[in-house]
């Protein structure tokens, strides 16, 4: 007889930073994880779970994956946007993940067999000053990275995005009430970040990768000019130069710069960037499996790209748990345009709760040959982390008014 979803639970922990997990178990006795983090607005995507899906999946089939995808998507009327797409994602992963238990085998094998042995990874670094810059880059050199994305500090500003001060990891998000607010100038930023990527490849040499994310804050001819200003660098790429909504944005950019660009970690599906790929305007799509409807859907977004060699370099910063990640790295072994992997790396808790057969090493992550996603969840452990509001910072500009953050 065919094996039916008798429960699904969600699960919100905060151990460092909060995650919001779907547990499915099938009559079988099988359980599926998937991630359904959506960094400050969490509970969100929690209630649409809980109240409106995981009702629905109770005696479904969990090998109709596709058809299930499908169901909550096409079924809905109210389509896309980031809460429903990664509560399908959720669902998505927790049902690869059976189907690997089930027919025990690592997920990747299951998309077609692995296309390389090992995923190329990128980490962050970060330095209020250029000096605290190239250590941090020399730090992650040591650990085997091979590419870095490179953010810095900005004269006379206090904030800016992906640069901490301290010994900890840098987390955008704040826990609390309310939102950090940040002042940003991007005038200061445009004349300070490409004399620091300058100073970065002197300092790395020809061989490392670097990469840098403007995070959506410039407009179509600001990015144009930045992009033109760092051509000799041969960077890796440069990120969300623009915000993302527009897609005609980056064509300005392109008509004016070979620096390869890359965007879509705010993306949910397919319809948010497909003339971004078709018409060759990006070099590399960024959606995340949690954000954009799951390996399914992604699966689908790659292929597209695969037509236009633009490759795959998915999201994956603190703020999207372990499971996927781990998603991401089977989707990436059975990929052949994938180019490359954010990995920010955790706390050592979050490793705790989420123990995970994916590895990295020497540059390179690997899923394991764990069947299934190969991530588990402590749930006893995480229930001793209970969710904090938390959220991400807003900007506003010197003169007060509202930008992107
Ligand atoms: O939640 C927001 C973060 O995921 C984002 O700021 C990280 O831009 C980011 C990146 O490239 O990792
Ligand atoms: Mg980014």
């Amino acid at each position: 007889m065919k094996d039916r979803i008798v429960s699904a639970e969600v699960l919100v922990c905060s151990p460092t930073r909060n995650f919001v997990t779907l547990k499915v178990v099938t009559a079988d006795g099988v359980v599926g994880y998937g991630d359904a983090t959506l960094n400050g607005r969490e509970l969100s995507v929690a209630s649409y779970l809980r109240d409106h899906v995981a009702p629905l999946l109770i005696g479904r089939d969990p090998s109709r994956i596709e058809d299930t995808w499908q169901y909550l998507y096409r079924g809905v009327y109210w389509r896309r946007g980031p809460v429903t797409m990664a509560a399908i994602g959720a669902v998505d992963v927790a049902l690869w993940d059976i189907k690997g238990k089930t027919l025990g085998q690592p997920v990747y094998q299951l998309l077609g067999g692995a296309v390389r042995d090992r995923i190329l990874s990128y980490t962050h670094a970060t330095g209020w000053d250029t000096a605290e810059l190239l250590d941090s880059i020399n730090a992650k050199r040591a650990i085997g990275f091979q590419a870095v994305r490179a953010q810095s500090g900005v004269p006379g500003l206090d904030s800016v995005y992906g640069v901490h001060r301290g010994a900890q990891g840098y987390e955008p998000a704040g826990r609390g009430a309310y939102p950090v607010e940040e002042t940003w100038d991007t005038d200061a930023y445009l004349n300070h970040v490409p004399g620091v990527l300058a100073a970065v490849r002197d300092h790395v040499g020809p061989e490392l990768k670097i990469l840098h994310d403007a995070h959506h804050r410039l407009t179509p001819q600001q990015a144009a000019r930045l992009g033109k200003s760092v051509e000799d660098l041969d960077l890796y790429w440069l990120e969300d130069l623009t915000p993302a909504e527009d897609q005609n944005a980056l064509r300005l950019v392109r008509q004016h710069t070979t620096t390869p660009l890359a965007i879509g970690e705010v993306f949910n599906t397919i319809w948010d960037c497909h003339h971004l790929i078709s018409e060759n305007l990006i070099d590399f799509i960024r959606v995340a499996i949690v954000h954009a409807g799951g390996i399914s859907h992604v699966r689908k977004i790659f292929a597209l790209a695969e037509v236009h060699q633009v490759r795959g370099g998915p999201h994956g910063p603190s703020d999207v748990s372990p499971i996927t990640l781990g998603a991401s790295v089977h989707l990436g072994m059975a990929t052949p345009n994938f180019g490359i992997q954010e990995f920010m790396g955790y706390d050592p808790l979050v490793d705790e709760v989420f123990p995970h057969a994916w590895s990295f090493d020497d540059g390179y992550l690997t899923p394991g040959e764990q069947p299934g996603i190969g991530v588990e969840m402590n749930e006893e452990l995480a229930s001793l982390y209970p969710y904090e509001p938390a959220y991400l910072p807003v900007a506003r500009r010197r003169d007060g008014s509202m930008t992107d953050w």
